[in-house]
C-alpha cells in the first residue's frame, strides 16, 4: 500500500516538526520582551496633521511666495528661470502618541510625491538651512545648490521624471535623512533641483485630493526605556 506509507511519513515529518517548533530552551527572547516595530505616516489633512510645508521658489519671481500654490514645479529653466521645490515635514519626532521618539531606530523612511506632469531626471537633497512658508528664491539667496552647505552634496534619491501610467506616486527613500534627524540633526526638508529643463511637477499639500499630496511614511523602532 504505497499511498499508506506515504501518508504516514508525512505524518512523521509532521510531528517531527512540531517537536522541534516546541524547543524547551530557546535562544531568542520572548517576543513580549521586545520593543515593537512602528509605522507612522504624515501627510497633511490625515490623522489631524497638517505639518507639512512646501514652496517652490522661482528665478523669475523671485520674491513672490509661492508657498499656497496647488501645485510646484522643479525645472532648470521654467520660463527663463530656474524653479526649486522645498519640502518640509513639522512636528514628526517626540514622544507623543504618533511621533518618532528621539534615537528610534529608522528601518525605513519614504517620501511619496503625487507627480502629475513628466520631465527631466530631479534630484532630491537634504536641506542643511532652515526654510519658512514665506521663503522665496531671492530669501534663499539665488535659491538653492546643493554644496554641502545650503543642501547637502548627496542625493537622498532621485527620478528620472517618468510618471507610471498606473500610478502618479513616486517614492523616495530617504531612510538615512530621518535616521539623521531621529538621531538629534536638525530637520530642515528637502530641496528638489531638476537636472534639465523639462519641468517634473507635483501635487502639493494644498491640493484638494488628499491621497495626492506629500506623504513620509517611517517604520521604526522606539529606543529602550
Ligand atoms: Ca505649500
Ligand atoms: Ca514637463
Amino acid at each position: 500500500m504505497p499511498v499508506r506509507v506515504l501518508v504516514g511519513g508525512v505524518m512523521v515529518f509532521a510531528a517531527l516538526t512540531l517537536a522541534l517548533a516546541a524547543d524547551p530552551y530557546p535562544t531568542t527572547k520572548p517576543t513580549a520582551a521586545k520593543a515593537a516595530k512602528r509605522s507612522v505616516t504624515f501627510q497633511n489633512g490625515v490623522n489631524d496633521y497638517a505639518g507639512t510645508v512646501d514652496v517652490e521658489i522661482w528665478a523669475v519671481a523671485p520674491n513672490t511666495c509661492l508657498e499656497g500654490n496647488i501645485n510646484a514645479s522643479s525645472d532648470a529653466d521654467n520660463d527663463g528661470g530656474e524653479s526649486q521645490i522645498l519640502v518640509r515635514f513639522d512636528d514628526v519626532f517626540g514622544t507623543a502618541p504618533g511621533k518618532v521618539p528621539p534615537n528610534s531606530a529608522v528601518h525605513s523612511a519614504t517620501l511619496v510625491i503625487g507627480a502629475f506632469d513628466e520631465g527631466t531626471t530631479v534630484h532630491l537633497h537634504r536641506m542643511l538651512v532652515p526654510f519658512k512658508k514665506t521663503s522665496t528664491w531671492n530669501s534663499l539667496v539665488g535659491g538653492v545648490t546643493a554644496d554641502g552647505k545650503e543642501a547637502s552634496r548627496q542625493k537622498d534619491g532621485f527620478t528620472f521624471g517618468k510618471i507610471a501610467a498606473s500610478t502618479s506616486a513616486i517614492p523616495f527613500d530617504v531612510t538615512d535623512t530621518v535616521q539623521a534627524w531621529a538621531n538629534g540633526a536638525t530637520n530642515h526638508g528637502w530641496v528638489f533641483i531638476n537636472t534639465g529643463g523639462n519641468g517634473w511637477d507635483f501635487y502639493t499639500s494644498e491640493f484638494d485630493d488628499v491621497k495626492q499630496r506629500p506623504k513620509l511614511t517611517i517604520e521604526f523602532t522606539p529606543p529602550k526605556e
